[in-house]
């Protein structure tokens, strides 16, 4: 099966602007950025989407909710405030079935709409 596009930026592949990584994660800078501040968060293992996510997947669920939180106060947004999501899907816009975190920050966001 062909490796998806978060799963060569994982393996170090093919380059992305990266801000953290240890054993499990990888956090970078998305090429598209809806924000001043727009990283990325991706688990190395390759999970499809949140709804393929199994019990098994909780501590990498909650390490990639603690890594979202670290680069936030890393990139220094932790107090200004930021936001973290999730896209789950057609209807939510997923665009790589790799399972990630948006963290976006670095000006007032808008409603969720
Ligand atoms: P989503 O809709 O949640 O699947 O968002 C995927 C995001 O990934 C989108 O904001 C653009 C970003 N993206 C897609 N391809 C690349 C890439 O090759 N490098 C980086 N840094 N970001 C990418």
């Amino acid at each position: 099966m062909e490796k998806d596009i978060f799963c060569r930026i994982a393996s170090g592949e093919i380059p992305a602007d990266i801000v953290y990584e240890d054993d499990e994660l990888v956090a970078f800078k998305d090429v598209r950025p809806q924000a001043p501040i727009h990283i990325l968060i991706v688990p190395r293992k390759h999970i499809s989407k949140l709804d393929d996510a199994t019990a098994e997947d909780a501590e990498l669920l909650g390490r990639l909710m603690l890594t979202a939180i670290k680069v936030a106060r890393l990139i220094g947004i932790a107090e200004s405030g930021y936001r973290v999501i999730a896209n789950n899907g057609p209807d939510a816009g997923q665009e790589v079935y790799h399972i990630h975190f948006h963290v976006l920050g670095g000006r007032r966001l808008g409603p969720l709409g």
